[in-house]
């Protein structure tokens, strides 16, 4: 009788250990059948109805039982971490083929490297470079440069206002005319920054771009002097066979005005893809200082003169490094930048 029922509850343990997929659960069954309360606890209770000379034998049995199902326990506990700890292992899965990510460390710009040649150029012929505002004054951006009201240069489609008297520069000239403004003379300086006016983005526009604008002002400066600097700079800037030619042209602020072409850096003047057939690229424009923009900024004409120019950066750097797309200089997607 007893020892039947210590076979039913062993089988009983047994299988419901065997079907156990939790260490919660192991840990259930062991209260329940070895626990205080468990079913072989109270069998050994009911010992005191065992006939004596049966109670070793019985003692035996509820001992034999309690080994089998704690090895079993025991067992399926180990069976079962060790289950957990291969799914876990499976779930947290390390591709180590998978290629390392690069450290990304940047790259300059092609407009701060044009910018960085054409200031070393300059520099080398004794220029400064000065900065200034980038909201300026109408008065400073177009007046004092002889572009006066009505003028379509200030047209409202064209220039973005602040308000009636405050605009976003549309060239650096305003800060050449602070430098005209206060500082002594002689004067040999560049003025680059970020400029703005109002077009549509394409591949050659942008509402925000970059110019170099330069100036020099002292006694007995001519034409020659200016086509000689700009002939070394395009030397400098495009190869020592590099010729120059001047175009007469028209600005408010110089007078006589040129656009300056270079000869073909790729293919020397015979005409290709890259210069239109013609042999020639326009890069900038300049002229002589107007007698009254000097005026205006204090300067007696008849004792001083000068050169001026302005040159687009964007314009310089597309050209020398090939770029047909504007915008790519401002996407800044470093697979494009570290390529220069
Ligand atoms: C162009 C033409 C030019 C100037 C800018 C200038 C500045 C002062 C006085 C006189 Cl303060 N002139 N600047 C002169 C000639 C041309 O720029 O096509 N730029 C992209």
């Amino acid at each position: 009788m007893m020892k039947e029922t210590l076979e039913k509850i062993r089988e009983e343990a047994l299988k419901q250990i065997q079907e156990s997929d939790a260490l919660e659960r192991l840990n259930e069954i062991r209260v329940a059948y070895l626990g205080k309360k468990g079913e072989l606890t109270s069998v050994l209770k009911s010992m005191k109805d065992v006939a004596p000379e049966e109670r070793p034998k019985v003692g035996q049995m509820v001992n034999d039982a309690r080994a089998a199902i704690e090895e079993k326990l025991e067992e399926a506990k180990t069976a079962l971490a060790a289950k957990m700890r291969e799914e876990q292992l499976k779930r947290e899965v390390i591709d180590v083929t998978l290629p390392a990510k690069k450290m990304n460390v940047g790259h300059s710009h092609p407009n701060s490297i044009a910018l960085e040649e054409v200031e070393r150029i300059f520099v080398g012929m004794g220029y400064e470079v000065v900065e200034g505002p980038e909201v300026e004054y109408d008065r400073y951006n177009f007046e004092r440069l002889n572009i006066p009201k009505n003028h379509p240069a200030r047209d409202e489609q064209d220039t973005f206002y602040i308000n009636d008297t405050i605009l976003l520069r549309s060239q650096t000239s305003p800060v050449q005319v602070r430098t005209m403004e206060t500082r002594e003379l002689p004067i040999r300086m560049i003025a680059p920054g970020r400029v703005f006016r109002s077009d549509e983005v394409d591949a050659t526009h942008s509402p925000s771009f970059h110019q170099i604008e330069g100036l020099v002002i002292d006694k007995n400066i001519t034409f020659a002097d200016l086509k000689g600097t700009l002939a070394e700079f395009a030397r400098e800037l495009f190869g020592p066979e590099t010729k120059v030619k001047f175009r007469p042209h028209h600005f408010p602020f110089t007078e006589p005005s040129a656009e300056v072409d270079v000869s073909c850096f790729k293919c020397g003047g015979k005409g290709c893809r890259f210069c239109k057939g013609s042999g020639w690229i326009e890069i900038l424009g300049c002229g002589m200082v107007h007698p009254h923009v000097l005026e205006m900024s204090g300067i007696d004409p008849n004792e001083y003169s000068g050169f001026a120019f302005g040159v687009g950066l964007e314009r310089i750097a597309l050209l020398k490094y090939e770029i047909d797309d504007m915008r790519l200089l401002y996407e800044n997607d470093t697979r494009f930048l570290k390529q220069f």
